[in-house]
């Protein structure tokens, strides 16, 4: 009740001036510091907290960096269709440099990255969108005449906290993809030391803010896992949470994009989903504001393991996942059957029934089995040359 007190209790003008500033209407805000305490995983009470500190505490300086990257990062966090998100980001966040963004060129920009560190010194928030070329001294990349390798140390130096943004900068992503010919490698190598990364290509805007009020409200980063990654969005896999899994476990499969299968929504582990290998909030969180399901699975197609590094551009797209702690229980239909090797539906249904499964369990296995293999045989008669109909039991 006291945390309900702390939000009504917020200074009007103080959230006068936050309508006025965001175009937003105090509900909204409100809702806003909800969304982002829940995506942080904090307790019951803790938006009241949020809703302060963004309102309260001074706005941390940022000074962001590009370097090897297509600038999907930056473009994730200000798209043009959501000037919301824009206003928000740039509500609780001080952007005193941003290559994209700024107005200055050349020496005037050098300068003003010089007098946001200069003026933030050990304050800033350092981050970091893009891999770092290190082969050849790292001259395959080079802004105002240094490399990115000077510009990434001299920064860091003095900096409060560094984030490393995108997959690029949190493991070398797209550009480190064999064989990596220009070194690309991430924030951590480079510095030698553990940073926070936010992976993803792009990244969820929505984990990048989080992290960052996570920061303006408790004066320091989120916990986060061997990777760097803030433990609230990347300790479940996607696949844990994905809605096509009772598909997947039931062994319903779309095997070609527009099959019966894939119109009805089924599990996309045939067409190479790399949800069961991928750490990452997407089938919880979405991906940006356009509505429901609007998350790669959600909208039909396979997850490429973006977050994950020596998943994500570096497996090829349609290689089926490897399984990563989340197996199919026994009774439940296998994935594969290996060809003149799987289970005749009554020997299945007699093993699992002498396993000690509940009937129903065994009646489910041989449904189940029943429509796997079914898809398995549409499999092997394309592989043949056969005719085959598509629809998937
Ligand atoms: Fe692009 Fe960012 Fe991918 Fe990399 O996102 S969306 S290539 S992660 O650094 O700009
Ligand atoms: Fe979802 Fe992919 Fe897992 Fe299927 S394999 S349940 S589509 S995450
Ligand atoms: Fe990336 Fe997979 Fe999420 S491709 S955006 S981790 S669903």
């Amino acid at each position: 009740m006291g945390e309900m007190n702390d939000i009504f209790t917020l200074r009007r003008e103080a959230l006068h001036g936050i309508e006025q500033r965001l175009g937003m209407s105090r509900r909204d805000y409100l809702q806003f510091c909800a969304t982002l305490a829940v995506t942080m995983g904090l307790p019951k009470g803790a938006d009241a907290a949020v809703a302060k500190a963004i309102e309260s505490a001074k706005r941390p300086s940022v000074i962001w960096l590009h370097f090897q990257e297509c600038t999907g990062c930056t473009e994730s966090l200000l798209r043009a269709e959501h000037p919301t998100l824009e206003k928000l980001i740039l509500e609780v966040i001080s952007l005193d440099y941003h290559e994209t963004l700024m107005a200055a060129a050349g020496h005037q920009a050098e300068a003003a990255r010089k007098d946001a560190m200069k003026a933030n010194k050990g304050k800033y928030v350092l981050v970091i969108e893009g891999a770092i070329p290190v082969k050849e001294n790292g001259n395959y990349c080079k802004i105002g005449g240094h490399t990115a390798i000077d510009l990434l140390k001299e920064c860091a130096a003095d900096a409060a906290a560094v984030i490393a943004i995108g997959s690029c900068a949190s493991w070398g992503g797209m550009p480190s993809t064999g064989p990596n010919p220009s070194g690309a490698s991430s924030v951590a190598e480079v510095l030698g030391k553990p940073v926070v990364t936010i992976p993803g290509c792009p990244p969820n805007p929505y984990n990048f803010l989080a992290a960052v009020v996570h920061f303006l409200t408790f004066g320091k980063l989120p916990e986060v896992d061997k990777l760097g990654r803030p433990k609230f969005a990347y300790s479940r896999l996607v696949h844990e949470n994905c809605e096509r899994r009772a598909h997947f476990d039931a062994g319903r499969f779309a095997i070609e994009f527009g099959d019966a299968g894939h119109r009805q929504g089924y599990c996309l582990y045939k067409l190479g989903c790399k949800g069961p290998e991928t750490y990452a909030n997407c089938p919880t969180l979405g991906f940006g504001d356009a509505g429901e399901n609007n998350w790669p699975v959600g909208c039909g197609h396979p997850c490429i393991g973006c977050t994950e590094k020596g998943v994500g551009f570096a497996k090829p797209i349609h290689q089926l996942a490897t399984m990563k702690n989340v197996a199919p229980p026994l009774q439940y239909a296998r994935i594969v059957e290996e060809q003149g090797k799987g289970a005749t539906l009554a020997s299945a249904a007699a093993l699992a029934a002498l396993a000690g499964a509940a009937a129903g369990a065994a009646v489910m296995l041989t449904r189940n089995l029943g429509l796997s293999h079914a898809a398995e045989e549409a499999e092997r008669a394309k592989s043949e040359g056969k005719p085959q109909d598509k629809a998937r039991g």
